[in-house]
């Protein structure tokens, strides 16, 4: 399969690094890493480690098989804006926070398939991506239902070694996904802790809160989220990525912009009851983000 990853940051990277043992691939990023890994290959290391040579440039290619979106959310639309321009069989979105193949779907002309990966990862230096966590990949139509290109897609990933599963129930698991992302990210990087620091939290904690509020207003929106289902996926992400640094902490630490809008944020949009704890991470993440011209 010709696979394009758009968005060569620490999971794009990973999920590149993997397929291209077995698909042509074609990084879409930035420089430094794209300069990088077109002189010396992509390195692997960590869990598994290998050298890949895929393709890197910085501008999208005029289509292939399948564009794998791995962009940071506040990114979604300009990266569909340049989709919209190019030919591909399928696009499927493995990006964290509500919204994003609504965005891509408006603007290109194949199937928009989401997906929710646990994959664990870091970019160690340019060229460089470390494998911190085996995860999954679930991935099917935004609206849930039976979808013959997911079928395909996730036998592609299985193909090259990535764990993936094609679900019928895609609505359900992005909630639960937000759920998680809501609990652990914006905590973990105001707190500059490792993921794992939050199982040592009362059970009443501000994790626990958040994925609480989360899964209130999964419901609120028809989406069958029980409050103990996002506590005990919240807890075991918890344990299963204890040592890892959340992609919102790797943000803050390196100084970027992060996806506050589209977890926490998206949450206190679409609630129609007060959510406090969900509404104060989002502000205090804010603060920190204007407080550096991020926004
Ligand atoms: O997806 C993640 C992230 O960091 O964005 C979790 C599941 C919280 C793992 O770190």
């Amino acid at each position: 399969m010709d696979i394009v990853v758009v968005g060569a940051g620490s999971l794009g990277s990973l999920l590149g690094g993997l397929l291209a043992r077995e698909h042509d691939v074609v990084l879409v990023g930035r420089e430094p890493h794209v300069g990088a890994v077109s002189d010396g290959g992509l390195a692997v290391t960590g869990l598994e480690q290998f050298r890949v040579h895929p393709t890197a440039r910085t501008d999208l290619p005029a289509g292939g098989d399948l564009a794998v979106v791995a962009v940071k959310a506040y990114d979604t639309a300009a990266v569909a804006a340049d989709l919209a321009d190019c030919a591909f069989d399928a696009c499927l979105s493995v990006q964290n926070g509500l919204g994003n193949e609504a965005i891509l779907a408006d603007a290109v002309d194949c199937p928009v398939l989401a997906g929710t990966c646990t994959y664990g990862a870091r970019l160690a230096s340019p060229g460089t991506v470390e494998f911190t966590g085996r995860g999954e990949l679930t991935l099917g139509a935004p609206a849930g239902g039976h979808s013959a290109v997911a079928d395909d897609v996730a036998g592609a990933f299985r193909a090259a070694g990535v764990e993936s599963t094609a679900a019928e129930d895609m609505p359900t698991r992005l909630w639960e996904k937000l759920a998680v992302n809501a609990a652990i990210n914006a905590t973990t990087a105001l707190a500059r802790v490792e993921n794992g620091a939050l199982a040592r939290q009362p059970g009443d904690g501000l994790a626990d809160g958040a994925a609480r509020e989360t899964a209130r207003v999964a419901r609120e929106q028809g989406v069958d989220l029980p409050t103990d289902r996002a506590l005990s996926l919240t807890e075991q992400v918890i344990r299963d990525t204890a040592a890892n640094r959340s992609s919102m902490r790797q943000d803050i630490e390196a100084g970027q912009r992060t996806e506050v809008d589209a977890i926490n944020g998206a949450v206190v949009d679409r609630a129609r009851e007060p959510v406090p704890v969900n509404e104060t991470l989002a502000r205090l993440v804010r603060t920190w983000e204007r407080a550096r011209d991020l926004r």
